[in-house]
């Protein structure tokens, strides 16, 4: 009910709603609404009581809740439902056993803190509370698996053009999942799927943005290369505002891949969007290190390297260093 006396409140800004017509509309007493709107109140939204009017929404909190994203969320199907964890071990955790439970594609989880959030191989993402956004989207495309490592490369464009339309900082794309500003990652993404061999039956996409954190929030082992929105702008940024735009960009890209099967959109804004692209790198190969150029990126996400004799090389998965002016980043 407390979602539905937000959405009324949120639709009457300018005019305050009385608790009698709360009390009729939703079937319970005024004394209920009254207490409901006590808890709303404690979880941060600023609800004025007008003697003898009724209430009136004057601030909501920047929470990743369903209520707060979903207002002015404009999508067809990604957001339709969300579920919001204050404080949970991983989204992608989550989403997963959703995903077996049969939960509908478009399902997004979010979470104001995570306990155990993951990176890739068993690494660590740090999620300290209410600073970022930590979510996780659940898609069922009928493709092959073979077609999965695309859909990281489409949530890396469609975040960082995200991070473009709200704060207008340009953000730039390490291969093969890590946004990056100032040689620093901003923003990771963590792709896993379950699938039969020729079809999909889930992919989840966990992307995890550094928005408010300051240094102190970052565990040691990570502050030197974390930098969030926030640090850079000198200000804060509307969480909700940008989780939002994150969902429509990613569903705008997947309509568009998954009508087409065409994806050399995406891949020619992740090349615009590019930092390894035309560098120095340092990448591991048979366990062997190799000095390349990053020439481009294939089809299936592959990184393509020219070494200095002129051969061409295909990464497929892993890390690389890319030369900066700092060294190797
Ligand atoms: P990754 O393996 O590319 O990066 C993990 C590495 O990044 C860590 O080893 C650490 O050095 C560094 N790191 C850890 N936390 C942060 C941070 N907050 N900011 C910058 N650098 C950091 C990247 O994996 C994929 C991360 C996906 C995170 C999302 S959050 C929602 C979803 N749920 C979940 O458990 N994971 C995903």
């Amino acid at each position: 009910m407390r979602k539905e006396i937000i959405k009324v409140l949120k639709e009457n800004l300018h005019q305050p709603i009385s608790g009698e017509r709360l009390s009729e509309q939703f079937g319970v007493s005024r004394t209920a609404i009254w207490k409901n709107i006590n808890i709303l109140k404690e979880e941060g939204y600023k609800i004025e009581s007008i003697p003898r009017k009724g209430y009136i929404l004057s601030q909501a909190p920047d929470l990743l809740t369903e209520i707060e994203i979903q207002s002015g969320l404009q999508t067809e199907f990604i957001g339709k439902e969300i579920i919001h964890f204050n404080s949970i071990p991983s989204t992608n955790d989550s989403a997963k056993e959703y995903a077996m439970k049969k939960a509908k594609e478009g399902l997004v989880i979010t979470a104001e803190e995570q306990l155990e959030g993951r990176g890739r191989r068993g690494r660590t993402w740090a999620s300290p509370k209410g600073t970022g956004i930590w979510m996780t989207i659940l898609l069922r495309p009928k493709i092959s698996p073979s077609q999965a490592p695309k859909f990281t490369l489409l949530t890396a464009v469609a975040v960082a053009k995200a991070i473009k339309d709200v704060t207008n900082l340009d953000v730039q794309i390490k291969w093969p999942n890590d946004l990056i500003i100032n040689s620093k990652k901003v923003c990771g993404i963590l792709t896993e799927m379950s699938a039969e061999m020729d079809i999909i039956n889930y992919v989840i996409i966990g992307i995890g943005v550094n928005v408010n954190a300051m240094q102190e929030d970052f565990p040691v082992e990570v502050e030197q290369r974390a930098i969030s929105l926030a640090q850079v702008l000198g200000k804060k940024v509307s969480r909700k505002d940008l989780a939002r735009r994150i969902l429509e960009n990613i569903e705008e890209r997947y309509f568009d891949f998954i009508q087409s099967m065409n994806f050399e959109n995406i891949l020619q804004e992740w090349r615009n969007l590019s930092y390894t692209l035309g560098k120095q790198v340092r990448a591991t190969l048979n366990r062997e290190e190799i000095i390349a150029i990053a020439e481009d990126i294939n089809q299936d996400g592959a990184l393509i390297l020219r070494t200095k004799n002129g051969d061409r090389v295909e990464i497929s998965y892993g890390d690389v260093m890319v030369r900066g002016i700092n060294g190797y980043v």
